[in-house]
Parts: C-alpha cells; structure tokens; sequence
C-alpha cells in the first residue's frame, strides 16, 4: 500500500510540462535544460510510509538491524518499492511499481569485458554464487530526499577480482539493458538509451560499492533494478544504474546517459555534497522518505571516512 502522498509534487511533472513547451516552440537545441534526471522536488510535505511494526514479518521480509550505522530508520518495504526512479518505464515515480511489474529478468546475462584478463558473461546463478551480505545503505536522490535501505549483495570488488582488470583499465563502464519491448519509456527519443553509468576503478573497487541483488531479504523487485543494480552510496541515486547487462573496463572516462543528455547539469562524480548546488537548486538539505521537514544533507552521504580519501587533489566545487 503506497502512502506517499499525492501532494508530492516532482520533477517528473515540470519536466512532462517543460518538454511540451519545448516540443511547441520547437526548440531542440535547447533540449538538454529540460533533461533533468531528477528534478528538484518541490514540494515539502511528508510522504508518511506505515511503520513496519508486524508488517515485515507478514511480507516474509528479513533484515538485521532496524536502522543504519547513524541511528536513522530503515524506509518501510512499500515506499522503497513504490517510489521510484526508472525512466525505461515512466518518469512518474508512483506509476515505475505498476509499469514494472510484469518485467522478465530471467533468464539473464551479465557480460563482463573490456581491459580485463578473464572476460566472463555471468548467469543469475553465477552471480548468486557470489556471498551475499546485507548493507543497509542511505541512498540520496539528486531531486532532494532520501531513503534507508537494506540491500542484499555482494561488493563489486569481489567480481572484478575474478574477471582482473589489466593495468591499462582507470574506468568501468555499466550499461543497462535496452529492451523496447519490455521497457516503454525506452521509445522515447528524449534519452541517449540504453541508460549508462561509470566509476573510476579505485571508486569500483571501494567496499561500499555493491552489486545489489536483493532488498529486505527478498529478490530485488523489477522497479528496483532485477534482476542486478549498482548501488554506490556516497554518490546520487542516478549514479546506481539498475538492470545492468553489461560491465566493461575501459581507458577513458565513460559518458553517462545524464552526462550525455545534459552535460552542464550532470558530471562523472556525482559525490554527494551539501556544499556544491545542482546549477537549479540546492543540496544543503533533503527530505526523508517517511519523515517530516528536512535534514541537513552530509558530506559523501554520510560515508565520507570510507571514501574521502579516493578524491583527494580533485577539486570537489567541480563535482559535476
Ligand atoms: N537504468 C536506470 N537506472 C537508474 C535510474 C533509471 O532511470 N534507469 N534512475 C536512477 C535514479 S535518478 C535514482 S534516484 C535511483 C533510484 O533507485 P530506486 O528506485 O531503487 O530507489 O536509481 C537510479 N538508477
Ligand atoms: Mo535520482
């Protein structure tokens, strides 16, 4: 049951209404002020989620801790998996569950490649094979909120250990899968599909970062990314691609889909910072799913000991 309330207004709106105007005025050059992955959001209401309190049990959902390493509340089950951002279905982040619904993640292929000496396509079950470990992470959406979720995965690292990165690998490369038949946000043209991301390889091989297959002890549902996403905490949610299908080691510096579709908004870093405003809106402060009012935003999300240091030298005002 979803309890986000309807009054939220997000950027998925703006953007719907912005892009018609551009279409009526034909404006195509100036497209790219439109892409806005994640909008702000606008509005400052509370989206109050159930408490969990019997709930989880009912729903056979698993999970060790009630909260994160900070003390905050795990999100309910029903709002990380009815508020969604999953533009292959729809930029309406109530309407990705329902969309998503019917999607077929199995059989699926993970192709692993590039600058590596043991490229390997891996099944479901190969990956599986991999230990599986909770991490309850916060994830901080560019648009201004956020969530606690307890994600079931395994570190990236762990999978590139396997496939070995030659010398000559500095970026990794994840590419979501295109499947227009499955995917129908997939037809519209406004996006550089399929949805790609990268990270630096020392950022890859970080321990925070996971390849998540699972939420609450459960198979990730399809509007969470099954059946196998990228979860990297200290950065904005977009940087955490979903429904990955293929994983290359590179030499440069891939281009991102938000990078590709509007480049003076959207970087490669994409580190979580309260102190460098999005150029439309700020980032000091975001709004808990299930929460009333704002909280200050932290430094790398909060996981700024783990992950400073991969950043020092680089001047942070320019994250993107
Ligand atoms: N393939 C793909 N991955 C994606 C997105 C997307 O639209 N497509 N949205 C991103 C954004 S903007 C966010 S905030 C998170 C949201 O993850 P969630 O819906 O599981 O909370 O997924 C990210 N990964
Ligand atoms: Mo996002």
């Amino acid at each position: 049951m979803v309890k986000i309330k309807s009054s939220e207004i997000t950027s998925e709106h703006i953007y719907m209404n912005r892009r018609k105007f551009m279409v009526g005025i034909g404006a195509l050059a100036a497209s790219t002020a439109v892409l806005s992955a994640c909008g702000p959001e606008l509005s400052s209401s509370a989206g109050a989620d159930e408490g969990d309190n019997g709930q989880a049990a009912a729903e056979g959902l698993t999970v060790s801790k009630e909260m994160d390493e900070l003390g905050d509340s795990l999100t309910s089950y029903s709002a990380i998996t009815n508020f969604n951002n999953y533009y292959e279905f729809t930029t309406s982040k109530e309407a990705v569950a329902r969309l998503a619904s019917g999607f077929v993640s199995s059989p699926w292929a993970v192709e692993v490649g590039g600058l590596v000496n043991n490229p390997k396509t891996y099944d479901l079950d190969d990956l599986m094979k991999f230990t599986q470990e909770e991490r309850i992470y916060r994830l901080r959406c560019v648009e201004g909120w956020s969530m606690v979720i307890p994600w079931n995965g395994f570190p990236l690292t762990k999978l590139l250990e396997e496939v070995e990165p030659t010398s000559e690998a500095k970026f990794v490369r994840f590419e979501t899968v295109l499947d227009t038949e499955q995917m129908p946000g997939q037809k519209s043209g406004w996006f550089p599909w399929p949805y790609v991301e990268g990270l630096r390889v020392d950022e890859a091989m970080n321990d925070l970062a996971i390849l998540a297959t699972g939420l609450y002890g459960k198979a990730l549902p399809p509007q969470d990314g099954a059946p196998i996403r990228l979860v990297v905490p200290w950065k904005y949610g977009f940087k955490s691609i979903k429904a990955i299908v293929k994983i290359d080691l590179v030499d440069t510096m891939p281009t991102s889909l938000w990078m590709a579709s509007a480049p003076n908004e959207y970087g490669f870093y994409a580190n979580v910072n309260p102190e460098v405003p999005h150029p439309r809106w700020s980032q000091s402060s975001e709004r808990r799913i299930g929460e009333f009012g704002r909280r200050e935003t932290l430094p790398f999300n909060g996981y700024g000991e783990e992950v400073a240091y991969l950043y020092d030298g680089l001047d942070l005002r320019e994250w993107y």
